[in-house]
């Protein structure tokens, strides 16, 4: 092995890892580019690889854990070494909290220098900080193991439960030449990299036994049963079963919202009345208040039995005992059961059926009624009943969401009707994923892409609305301006600086569309926004819509008041 240019008879540690990728059915990288992969940018591109860059690496991150939960392939995110490596970390440690696929891949500094701590260009010692922070972390220091560093880089993001590797690439190895017919036969394609785990029979039995007790059954649905695209699977035993189900956040659309048999119109109800509760790749964290407490009150608190279905066996009995848990992958789990229902399968006593039915028609109504208002200014509610019309028109088109109010009431107003559409800012609640997931759910689908942002949470990535404009994706970005974090209406006592929550007021977003050639549009009515969106929805050019939302609506920290400490002390 030498540093020789690479001729016809050698190759070298760049397209190696290019080749690797693309051997591996990788067709996309989202980066920025920069000492020491710059080069290697351009080549991907010169290779036929589309090469997204960015403005922030976050944003790319994100991008790349986006891609990676609509395709079941880790998304890659590639960056330079310390300041854009721990740029992209952030994403990739998101990423791995929400059990995504994903691989950074970043540039590093000479290891002699780093391990000597000589001060080299942009120093650090990436792979130790990463290892925490993600599933797996691995470095490779010589071209003839790039296939066998991207290979297993591949097998540990989507094997078991998925997450964030780290592929730590020191700039010495991309121009390192070898022999072509050798670097070849040095790559690996990665046989069924996420191998189905079937569920142990008596598991099955356990949990079937549990369900055919239950008087009160309930089936809660969370972004593993989307990831796991095992829609077929999962209808037909929501259906066969005829429990009613709750969809999670980003599960919203794996069955439609509008499926008679979904309980999220009365969530409240069904989580403290249910007896036998069975998950499906939904943790019991504190989005599902751990599964105690107040939200698991009611009759069947002291006795009510949770069925867990996850690839992970360590997530059972994370906060309660799972009296049947049953590890395996989604697709194979619930195949089992829907085998096990058998032709006389009772399906739930009517009374929780239609107690169920009840509430939520009830519930229905009143949202109907509040979503037919049309007030001034205009509100959440106001303006999200145009995006819901406008998604029931375009079931295909992939909603991002982020913000507190913005997020809490998008969630709960706008019905999702098919899977791995709604993508949002999942486990941490994290603020900023909005245009890398945008730019992500662009690139992977060529479907059109709405995402509602609140005005802070846009702010976090609002500048790769040029990336947005620069490949000319068919994004609509929606910025619900209120003016500040929660609401606009914050005083400091003293005079001043304004409040930390507000914002400069009545603030023209929609200029920043139209400083790169996109179209900006500043919408005060729902007749405004619903104009703007059906023309960004049919031309497909990036659009953003500045909808001015009364800054007195919304609450501090929207629905999770309850976690602030000066709330929490007072109750
Ligand atoms: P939500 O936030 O929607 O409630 P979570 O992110 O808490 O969902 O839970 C997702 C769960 O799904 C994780 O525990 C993960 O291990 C699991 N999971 C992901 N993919 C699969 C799969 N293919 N089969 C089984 N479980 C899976
Ligand atoms: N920083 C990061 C990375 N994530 C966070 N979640 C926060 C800060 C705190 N935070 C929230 O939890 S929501 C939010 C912040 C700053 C913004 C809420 O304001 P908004 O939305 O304008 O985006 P609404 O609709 O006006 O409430």
């Amino acid at each position: 092995m030498t540093n020789d240019t690479p001729s016809e008879d050698t190759t070298d540690g760049f397209h190696l890892l290019i080749d690797a990728l693309k051997l591996n059915g990788i067709d996309t990288i989202f980066g920025l580019p920069g000492i020491p992969i710059t080069d290697l940018t351009r080549m991907a591109q010169a290779e036929g690889m589309r090469m997204i860059s960015f403005r922030h690496e976050q944003h790319a991150g994100n991008a790349a854990a986006a891609a990676g939960f609509l395709t079941q392939k880790p998304g890659i995110c590639l960056t330079v070494s310390a300041p854009g490596f721990l740029n992209g970390l952030t994403a990739l440690t998101n990423a791995t909290t929400n059990c995504f696929p994903m691989i950074l891949i970043s540039g590093s500094s000479e290891r002699e220098i780093v391990d000597l701590q000589q001060g080299d260009y942009e120093e650090m010692d990436q792979l130790a900080i990463a290892k925490p922070l993600c599933k797996a972390a691995f470095r490779v220091l010589h071209a003839q193991d790039i296939g066998i560093g991207i290979a297993r880089a591949i097998r540990s993001a989507l094997s078991g439960r998925p997450g964030g590797v780290y592929l730590d690439l020191p700039a010495k190895l991309f121009a390192q030449t070898m022999d072509a017919a050798a670097g070849k036969r040095s790559l690996v394609k990665v046989v069924d990299p996420a191998p189905r785990q079937i569920p142990a029979p008596d598991a099955v039995q356990r949990a079937l036994d549990l369900l055919k007790g239950a008087k009160r059954p309930l089936i809660v649905l969370g972004k593993g049963a989307a990831y796991a695209q095992a829609d077929a699977e999962i209808r037909a035993l929501i259906e066969k079963s005829g429990i009613p189900y709750l969809p999670m956040s980003m599960a919203k659309g794996v069955l439609p919202d509008t499926h008679a048999q979904s309980a999220a119109a009365t969530r409240s109800y069904v989580l403290a009345e249910a007896d036998v509760v069975m998950l499906v790749g939904a943790r019991l964290n504190w989005l599902l208040s751990h599964g105690k407490g107040k939200t698991w009150g009611g009759a069947n608190a002291d006795t009510r039995q949770f069925i867990q279905i996850d690839i992970s066996p360590t997530e059972m009995d994370s906060n309660v005992p799972i009296a049947a848990p049953l590890v395996g992958d989604i697709g194979s789990c619930v195949s089992a059961l829907v085998a096990g229902l058998g032709a006389n399968w009772a399906k739930p006593p009517t009374d929780w059926t239609n107690a169920i039915t009840e509430r939520k028609d009830k519930n229905l109504a009143k949202m109907a009624a509040t979503l037919a208002l049309n007030p001034v200014p205009m509100n959440f509610h106001s303006a999200l009943n145009v995006i819901r019309n406008a998604v029931k028109a375009r079931p295909d088109a992939i909603v991002v969401n982020e913000g507190a109010n913005t997020l809490d009431f998008t969630r709960s107003i706008v019905d999702m009707y098919e899977p791995r559409k709604r993508l949002d800012v999942g486990t941490w609640g994290i603020m900023g994923i909005g245009m890398g997931f945008a730019v992500a759910a662009a690139v992977t689908t060529g479907k059109p892409v709405i995402a509602i942002e609140g005005d802070s949470a846009f702010g976090f990535s609002g500048m790769e609305v040029e990336t947005i404009c620069r490949y000319n994706l068919p994004v609509c970005v929606i910025v619900f301006n209120n003016n500040g974090v929660y609401k606009g209406t914050d005083v400091n006592p003293r005079g001043g600086d304004v409040a930390p929550t507000v914002f400069v007021k009545n603030a023209r977003y929609e200029m920043m569309m139209q400083a790169f050639g996109g179209v900006g549009v500043l919408a005060k009515t729902p007749e405004d926004l619903a104009k703007a969106l059906d023309e960004a929805i049919a031309s497909g050019k990036p659009t953003l819509i500045n909808a001015m939302i009364d800054e007195t609506a919304g609450t501090e920290s929207g629905r999770i008041t309850s976690l602030n400490p000066q709330t929490a002390k007072k109750k």
